[in-house]
Order: structure tokens, then C-alpha cells, then sequence
């Protein structure tokens, strides 16, 4: 299940209180105090992994509590300090807290670490309130509260390219060739259901990552279809590649379609309808030499949009995008 929010409460550790004790030992009458600091309590550090895919794991668990420091000891012994809880996240998390809405942290790249709740420092010892005129202080420090906070958690991928179209556009398949990602690919609309990122080789040394989400249906601002939940999701990439079906079999028009779908991502965000893009017409191994091919190249060259016809499944113009994408996407650069 793919789960891109989350809210869980996070207690850093205690610090641990210093000590307040004296030195006795046989023959030595006057031994000064020895009472060690308290330990530091346990921060609770997020961090980014390019292995953790989804905020799943944060659903079902939502407390989380790093160790107090131990209280000082005789002799000068500091107390233990508390380990860090480390709460692994995908890259692309963003952390707020639940009741400010503050960005704690904005996990943007892969063993980026954030600490999000600290923890409390160990209190003094009494052998450090030794003065010249105080040699027996029984004064000490209690350790520090660590943080705690409610935080809310919400997952915002990031992708150089989103994949853009309507349910059954081929989206999924075209990330499956271009890429190892293995999203469901099947003849009936929504067959994904969750993002998928994919990395795309495009030159010897160069790749982008593409994003697949699941598809769009007019109306989806309104909340048709799986609605604009999945919209977040290429909020942050740079570049936008609308699919659109110029085969023969395809029910609607396809400039009709590629304003229905720029018109859904206006209205959930104004600035995706501003962002760079290009269009790809799929499936143009199924008769789709004809009108809708030659209307839509039409259209574009008007319009001045570069424009792909491919066909995932044969490899037919996949090249050709490839070699766009090398030269217009500079992959690390997504807001
Ligand atoms: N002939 C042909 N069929 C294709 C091509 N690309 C995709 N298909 C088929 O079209 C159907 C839908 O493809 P998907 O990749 O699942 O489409 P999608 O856009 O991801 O669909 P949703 O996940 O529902 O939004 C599948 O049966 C694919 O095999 C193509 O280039 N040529
Ligand atoms: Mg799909």
C-alpha cells in the first residue's frame, strides 16, 4: 500500500540529572564532591532513503521515544547518554510540525538526515559547583526535558519528468521500457493506483528520473477518478510529458484530451499548467498513421510544442524522446 502522509508524536530522550555525592574513602577526611553529569537524552533524527518507497511503516506506528540520559554517578562519571531513535523515510519527505505547520525538514536527497525532536542536555554534576569558597556545594542539575511534538509527515516525490494523461494512455508502459520500474500495466483505466519513479538512461553517463501517476479524468479537481490526490507528486519536477492516445482505438479526441488535461492541472495547481512540457501521442503502432496523427503533429507545430509519436510496446520514436529528454531535463535541478 502506498501511504504519502502520515502524523506521528516523537519524544526526544531526558537528559539525565548530574549527581550529587562526596568522596568517603578510608583515611581521606575531606573528600571534595564527585558528583558526575547526567547523560544526554536521545535525539529523534530523520533520515532519507532511496530504499523506503512509501510513509506505510508510519501509519501503523505512530509513537516514537528515544532513550534518556542516565543520571550522573560518583567518582566524576557522566552519565550514559540516550541513543537517537532513526526513523528511515523516501526521499521527497517533508516534515512539519502538526501544530505550527513549520518545516522541520525537507528530506531532498538520498542519506540526507534531519534531527526533528532533541533531546534533553544532562544536568551538572555538584563537582562542578566547586568554588574556592564553596568546597562541599550540594547543589546540582536536573537534566533537561527533551522535545516532544506532534509532527505531520507528507511524501512529495521527486522527478525530473511527470508522466501526465488520461487512465489507459500507456504511461506505465512507457516507464516500464524506459526504466526497471514495474508498474501494473493492464487494458482498463486506473490500473495504477500509486506513483512510480523510474530511472531513465539517457546518454552514456546521464539519466532523469520519470514519475507515473495514476491516471487523470476531466473532473478531476472535482474529485472523478482517484481525483487529484496523486497531482502532489509531480508538484516537484520540472518538466511534464503529457501522454496522449493518437491511436485508432482511442475514444476521445486527442488535442481535446490534451486540454482537458492541462485545464486539471491549472486548477489543482496553477503553476503545473506553467511548467515546461512536451506531449508524446502513444500507441501510434495501432493504425495511428491516419488523421489523429497528423492532426495533432498539426497542432503542436502551431503551437510550437515539440511532439513524439511513439509506441512503447514496438520502441517505435522512443529514441528520439530519449534524446529530448537528454538535452531539456538536467537531472538534480527539481525544485
Ligand atoms: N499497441 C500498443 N498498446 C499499448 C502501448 N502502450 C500501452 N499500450 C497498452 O495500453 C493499455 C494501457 O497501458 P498502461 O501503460 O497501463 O496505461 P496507463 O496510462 O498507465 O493507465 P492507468 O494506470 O490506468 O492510468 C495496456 O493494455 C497496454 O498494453 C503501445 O505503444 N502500443
Ligand atoms: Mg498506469
Amino acid at each position: 500500500m502506498f501511504v504519502d502522509h502520515a502524523k506521528i508524536f516523537v519524544h526526544a530522550g531526558n537528559g539525565g540529572d548530574g549527581a550529587c555525592s562526596f568522596r568517603r574513602e578510608k583515611f581521606m577526611p575531606y573528600g571534595g564532591p564527585d558528583g558526575g553529569d547526567g547523560g544526554h537524552g536521545g535525539n529523534v533524527i530523520f533520515k532519507a532513503s532511496t530504499r523506503a518507497t512509501t510513509l506505510l511503516d508510519l501509519k501503523y506506528r505512530r509513537h516514537y521515544e528515544a532513550d534518556a540520559g542516565r543520571p550522573g554517578q560518583k567518582s566524576n562519571r557522566r552519565g550514559r547518554s540516550g541513543n537517537d531513535v532513526i526513523i528511515t523515510v523516501p526521499v521527497g519527505t517533508i516534515v512539519k510540525d502538526a501544530e505550527t505547520l513549520d518545516i522541520l525538514a525537507d528530506l531532498v536527497a538520498p542519506d540526507q538526515s534531519a534531527i526533528v525532536a532533541t533531546g534533553g542536555k544532562g544536568g551538572r554534576g555538584n563537582s562542578r559547583f566547586a568554588t574556592s569558597t564553596n568546597q562541599a556545594p550540594r547543589q546540582y542539575e536536573q537534566g533537561i526535558p527533551g522535545e516532544k511534538r506532534w509532527l505531520d509527515l507528507e511524501l512529495k516525490l521527486l522527478a525530473d519528468v511527470g508522466l501526465v494523461g488520461l487512465p489507459n494512455a500507456g504511461k506505465s508502459t512507457l516507464l516500464s521500457t524506459l526504466s526497471a520500474a514495474r508498474p501494473q500495466i493492464a487494458d482498463y483505466p486506473f490500473t495504477t493506483l500509486r506513483p512510480y519513479l523510474g530511472v531513465v538512461s539517457t546518454g552514456e553517463y546521464d539519466s532523469c528520473i520519470m514519475a507515473d501517476i495514476p491516471g487523470l479524468i476531466q473532473g478531476a479537481h472535482a474529485g472523478k477518478g482517484l481525483g487529484h490526490q496523486f497531482l502532489k507528486h509531480i508538484q516537484r519536477t520540472q518538466f511534464l510529458l503529457y501522454l496522449v492516445d493518437i491511436s485508432e482505438w482511442a475514444t476521445d479526441d486527442p488535442i481535446r484530451t490534451f486540454h482537458v488535461l492541462r485545464e486539471e492541472l491549472s486548477a489543482f495547481d496553477q503553476t503545473l499548467g506553467q511548467r515546461a512540457y512536451a506531449i508524446a501521442g502513444t500507441k501510434v503502432d495501432i493504425h495511428g498513421q491516419g488523421d489523429r496523427l497528423r492532426d495533432m503533429q498539426r497542432y503542436c507545430e502551431e503551437q510550437h510544442i515539440a511532439f513524439f509519436p511513439i509506441a512503447a510496446v514496438t520502441g517505435q520514436g522512443l529514441d528520439a524522446l530519449r534524446l529530448f529528454l537528454a538535452r531539456h531535463i538536467h537531472a538534480g535541478t527539481t525544485a
